[in-house]
Formats: C-alpha cells, structure tokens, sequence
C-alpha cells in the first residue's frame, strides 16, 4: 500500500496560534525524534482551522509562522515532510467519501465536539465534521502511526472504524491506523488555571507560555502561576499549580520528578518559581534563537511547502484514484 519499507507516522497541529511549550513537551518535541526511523509526515492542518472563528489575515500569518516554529521545535525538513493541508485538495475530497461512510450518531458522540458545543457560542457543521476531516489526513496517506494525545484517542478510533467500513464496503484499501502514544509525553496546564490545558488560542496570556516569549516574559509569567495551599514542593492531586510547574522542568531538564521534590525539599515556592523560569528560558533559547533565524526567510520557507506539497499531493493522488474508482465515479480525464 505505501511505496516505503519505513511505516508512515502522520500527526498535525493547527495554525491557530504561536506554539506553547505544552505543544512542544506534549507533542513536537516526539515527533522530532521519529523522522529518522519513519516516514513522517506533518500536515499544517488550516481547514481545521477555520471551524472555530478565526481573522483571514492571521490565519494566513499563522500558518507560515508555524512552518518555522515546526523547524524551530527540530522537524528538519530534509528528513520529515512539512506541508499545507489546503495545499492537497485530497484532504476535502476524501473526507467527503468518508462522511458517506460515517453515521451522524458516531459524529453526535465525539466528547471534543459535545465540550465545545457546551460552551454556548456559535457551532458550524465543520466543527461538527472535523473527525472526518482528520480521518481523512491519516487515511490519505495510508498511516500506519498517528501520534496522539488523550484528548484526540476517540478522533483516532473514528478514523479506525471509518478505514475499516471502507475496506468491508469497497474491499482492502486503507491501512488501519495505530495510534502512537510517547510514554513521556507531558500534559503541559494553564499557568492560570490547572485544571486546564495549556492552549495557544488562550485568551489569558498569563496562562500560556510561548516557544518565542523573550526571558523577560516566561520569568513574570513563572512568577505569577497559581500555586497551591502549603509551602512544600511537591507533585499531588491535591496541588495541580505546583505538579504542572514540576512536570514542565521535567520536560525541559530530562529529570525525574522524584529529582526535583528532593532538590527542592524546604525551598520555597518564590525560589522554586526561579529555578523552573530559568530552566525553561534555557530551554527555549535554541528554539527562539532558530525560529528568529528561519521566520523571515520566505524564501526557504515557501521552498520548504512547495516541496512538501508535491511529495504530500503524489502520495495523495494515488490513495485517492483508488478511492474513486471503488465507489464508481468515473475516472477522470487529466
Ligand atoms: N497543553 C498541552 N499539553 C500537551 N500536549 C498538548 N497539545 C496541545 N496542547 C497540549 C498537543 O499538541 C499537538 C498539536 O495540537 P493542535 O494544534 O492540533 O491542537 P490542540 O490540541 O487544540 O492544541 P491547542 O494548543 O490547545 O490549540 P487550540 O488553542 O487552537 O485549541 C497535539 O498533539 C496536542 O495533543
């Protein structure tokens, strides 16, 4: 089914903001060590995008940035495939095959689409079909891994159970996706608010800290992150503030958290705040100094998608004729 002997790993992130360090501890960071023993390929999923309200202009912005923050974070173009998901016209063409295959009642289920539509603003039938959308990113190129999170394990089972129906409909066509779970990955929380995840698209800017936030900012921003009753550093259900803060340096330093309660055992948490500050501004720094360097260059970024997209769209190509010709359309001129 793939032309590679290597398995193909896909997983995206969508331009809907500067990257914050849960993205890059969560998420990026993993998936710079997985181009060398697979075929990985990283969409910059915008028609995921656009199914929250958005401005066209930062949208347009956002997505070259995060080119450059991708290669920042250490995707090295020359060894991962770095592309525009609207650049692929396939991705909105399957996703429509998929959508004929997918019963309203497994989309009526999905919790992300149910938590969103909680929140009482105005809902579009593309949030509603995004795990179809994302079904089809992974189908496209026939992924043997996809990268996950927690959050996006019921959106990778639709994308199964899709794969699966297609193959019973139309005969063996799609590989199975498996999902993809870095054992260390962290689950990086608002600075403001513990009990949620840090997201790029957070209003509150003390919540977030971003991959190009200067020292300056990431220390106030440490200073003022909610800490917990009592004094002692500890991690604990029963102190979310100071766990998170823990788990960050964690991911930023390599050390254990066990580690770290025994190096800041009778530290207060002023000075604890100091420390994580200054292990993270180090953290950032080649990532910030990279990004400087690569953002401006139009020039190598635009080289970069192009020769992305012609990878990504012969790849697509191929799935899709196949696809087309199963479910009887009639195969097309050019
Ligand atoms: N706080 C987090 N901790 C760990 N991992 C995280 N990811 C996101 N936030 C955290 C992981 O980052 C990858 C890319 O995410 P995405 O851009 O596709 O969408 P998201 O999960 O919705 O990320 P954000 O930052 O919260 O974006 P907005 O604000 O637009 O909703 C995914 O692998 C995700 O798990």
């Amino acid at each position: 089914m793939s032309d590679s002997p290597r398995k193909t790993v896909l997983t995206a992130a969508q331009p809907t903001g500067i990257l914050t360090i849960g993205n890059y501890l969560g998420a990026i960071k993993h998936w710079a060590k997985l181009v060398d023993e697979y075929e990985c390929l990283f969409p910059l999923v915008d028609m995921h995008a656009i199914t929250v309200p958005y401005v066209p202009a930062e949208l347009r912005q956002r997505t070259r940035s995060l080119v450059a923050q991708y290669i920042a974070c250490g995707l090295d173009p020359e060894k991962c495939n770095l592309f525009i998901q609207s650049h692929v016209t396939g991705h909105a063409e399957l996703a429509w095959v998929l959508g004929c295959l997918t019963p309203l009642g497994e989309l009526q289920r999905m919790t992300q689409f149910k938590d969103k539509t909680a929140k009482g603003s105005p809902i579009n039938s593309g949030l509603f079909f995004y795990p179809v959308l994302m079904a089809a990113d992974i189908l496209l190129y026939n992924a043997d891994l996809v990268p996950v999170g927690e959050d996006q394990k019921q959106h990778l089972e639709l994308a199964r159970n899709v794969a699966e129906r297609f193959n019973s409909n139309y005969s063996e066509t799609f590989k199975i996706p498996e999902p993809k779970i870095a054992a260390t990955a962290a689950r990086v929380l608002s600075l403001q608010d513990p009990a949620k995840k840090m997201s790029k698209s957070d209003e509150n800017q003390g919540a977030t800290i971003l991959l190009n936030d200067s020292p300056d900012v990431i220390d106030k921003k440490i200073s003022r992150a909610v800490t917990d009753s009592g004094s002692e550093v500890k991690a604990g259900s029963d102190k979310p503030g100071v766990t998170n803060l823990l788990s960050i340096m964690c991911g930023f330093s390599g050390r254990s958290i066990e580690e770290l309660q025994s190096e800041f055992f009778g530290v207060g948490y002023g000075d604890f705040k100091k420390r994580v500050a200054e292990v993270v501004i180090e953290g950032l720094r080649p990532i910030r100094e990279k990004f400087e360097s690569v953002n401006d260059d139009k020039a190598y970024l635009d080289g970069v998608l192009k020769e992305g997209e012609e990878v990504a769209q012969k790849k697509a190509y191929k799935i899709l004729s196949k696809v087309h010709r199963k479910v009887g359309f009639v195969e097309r001129f050019r």
